[in-house]
């Protein structure tokens, strides 16, 4: 590859093959939910119950058997063990499918399914098993402060100076497996081609934002990216 410094966003589409649901398919998550109840802070002062085992449910699958990376998540790994670049991952996912399949420069911008946050301190824990909203915080010992590590609809999401500053000297973007709905991240492409970068869309089907790209591969992530990286 004749780039020095890679920068790939990918969303729901890539860990779909591991069985995990995205958000708008006709099966999708938000389906049974209205984003406004479950992925907003909105939605979870009125009803953390809900919120809670929303969660709960999504990190009882994450934590099966049944869901284990793909071939896109290791080919992502393979291509950070053997670009000479500079290459960072942005997820949008809160799975911890790039890392089981060896990916190491991540950056979760959405959060992650597997740590807790004190909802007083901003304390990280990591979590297993579900959070209760009686369970007591370590921190302060409240009761109901335990939320799940995950940016919501309206709240900032994470590293953005980090994900910007990446942007800025990309020389290749490519997003895989998102729909480019959900903003900030959907406006990552312009970024990167206002940068100079080359910019590929890899998706199921076209996505909200995919003139802005200059490269289209459509099919599945399983079989694109590992022809990308071969
Ligand atoms: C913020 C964590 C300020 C929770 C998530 C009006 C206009 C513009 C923006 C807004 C607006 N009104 C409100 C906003 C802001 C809002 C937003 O964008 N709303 C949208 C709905 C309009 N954004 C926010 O609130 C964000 N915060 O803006 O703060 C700010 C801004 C800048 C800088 C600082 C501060 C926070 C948004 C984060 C919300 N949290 N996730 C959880 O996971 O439960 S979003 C959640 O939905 C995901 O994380 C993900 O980001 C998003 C889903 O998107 P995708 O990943 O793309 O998934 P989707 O199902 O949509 O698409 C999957 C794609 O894969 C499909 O295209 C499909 O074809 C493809 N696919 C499927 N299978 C495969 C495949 N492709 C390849 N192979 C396959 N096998």
């Amino acid at each position: 590859m004749p780039y020095q410094r890679i920068v790939i966003l990918t969303g729901a589409g890539i860990s779909a093959e591991s069985g995990i649901k995205t958000f708008r398919a006709e099966d999708g998550l938000w389906e049974e939910h209205r984003v406004e109840d479950v992925a907003t802070p909105e939605g979870f002062a009125a009803d953390p119950v809900l919120v809670q085992n929303f969660y709960n449910g999504r990190r009882k699958q994450l934590l099966s058997d049944a869901v284990k990376p793909n071939a896109a998540h290791f080919a992502l790994a393979k291509l950070e063990q053997e670009f000479d670049g500079e290459l960072l991952i942005v997820t949008q996912n809160i799975d911890n499918l790039h890392e089981q399949a060896g990916s190491n420069k991540l950056i979760h911008m959405h959060g992650e399914l597997l740590k807790m946050r004190c909802a007083y301190t901003d304390i990280l824990y990591p979590i297993k098993g579900d959070i209760s909203v009686d369970d007591r915080c370590e921190c302060c010992g409240m009761r109901g402060a335990l939320r799940p590590h995950v940016v919501w609809f309206g709240e900032m999401p994470l590293q953005m100076e980090d994900i910007y500053q990446a942007l800025e000297t990309c020389d290749l973007f490519i997003a895989i497996g998102t729909s480019g709905n959900v903003y900030p991240a959907a406006g990552f492409v312009r970024q990167a081609g206002i940068s100079g970068a080359n910019t590929m869309e890899i998706n199921l089907e076209p996505s909200a934002v995919q003139s802005t790209f200059s490269e289209h591969r459509y099919g599945l992530a399983s079989s694109e990216v590992p022809r990308l990286v071969a």
